[in-house]
């Protein structure tokens, strides 16, 4: 049942390492302000206080040590805070939302990647966000090789690996097969979007899809 509350748009934004998620969300919210559109850019784990503080322990490795369910548990409760706090509120008062990663990465991280029952995490996921699901959600698609390959050209400029970026190739291709099944099963959600592309050409796919899903413009 759709949200009487959710006046603004919702977009997510997902896939695995070095997508161009983040890259893809600034840009996103360029697009929309120039059209004079109010847009709040956020992220998951995070995007409040609480959930953030959530996000430090979770990346940290403190969470591989818990059942994939727990693990799973773990990053809902992160996001019901975020929901409550962040999202909610401004979707309340007619802002688009644009998210790096929501509960999709959950059904893929922890769900298909750490084998649980399918129903449990739809179960989890009706608890954790209830009637705010997104409006669009942008599945960048990319070859693992290819955005591990990103992810490690970042990390030698000085950032550090994340808890999932230490798994290994069959990890992230798994994780790749997950997101386009994610897309596959809510085609009227999820558009799939080619990451392998350039920058410019990513963002060019995305706004199409904006405007013509969400703007309800031809294009
Ligand atoms: N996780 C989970 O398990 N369960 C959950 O429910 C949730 C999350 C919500 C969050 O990590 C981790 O939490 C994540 C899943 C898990 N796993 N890991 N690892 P994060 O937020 O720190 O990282 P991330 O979400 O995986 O994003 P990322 O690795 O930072 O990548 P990205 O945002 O998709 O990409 P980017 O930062 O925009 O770009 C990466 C690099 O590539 C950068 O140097 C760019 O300049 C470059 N780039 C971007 N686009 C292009 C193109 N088109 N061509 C060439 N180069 C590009």
């Amino acid at each position: 049942m759709a949200d009487p509350h959710h006046q603004g748009k919702f977009i997510t934004l997902e896939g695995g390492e070095g997508a161009g998620k983040s890259t893809q969300v600034r840009a996103i919210a360029e697009r929309l302000a120039a059209r004079g559109i109010e847009t709040l850019t956020t992220r998951e784990p995070g995007g409040s206080a609480k959930a953030e503080e959530l996000r430090e322990v979770i990346l940290s490795g403190f969470a591989k040590q818990f059942s994939p369910i727990g693990e799973a548990m773990l990053f809902s409760a992160a996001r019901i805070d975020h929901l409550d706090q962040t999202i909610r509120p401004a979707l309340a008062r007619g802002v688009w939302v644009v998210c790096d990663r929501f509960m999709d990465s959950t059904q893929a991280y922890q769900g298909a990647l750490g084998n649980i029952d399918p129903r449990l995490i739809k179960a989890l996921e009706r608890v954790a966000v209830g009637p705010t699901r997104p409006d669009l959600t942008l599945i960048l698609d990319l070859p693992a090789e290819i955005g591990l390959a990103r992810a490690a050209a970042r990390r030698k400029k000085g950032a550090a690996a994340d808890r999932f970026e230490g798994e290994d190739l069959e990890f992230h291709q798994a994780l790749r097969k997950s997101f386009l099944e994610i897309a596959a099963a809510e085609l009227e959600r999820c558009a799939v979007i080619d990451a392998a592309q350039d920058v410019d050409q990513v963002s060019a796919q995305i706004w199409d899809e904006i405007r013509r899903r969400l703007l309800k413009e031809s294009v």
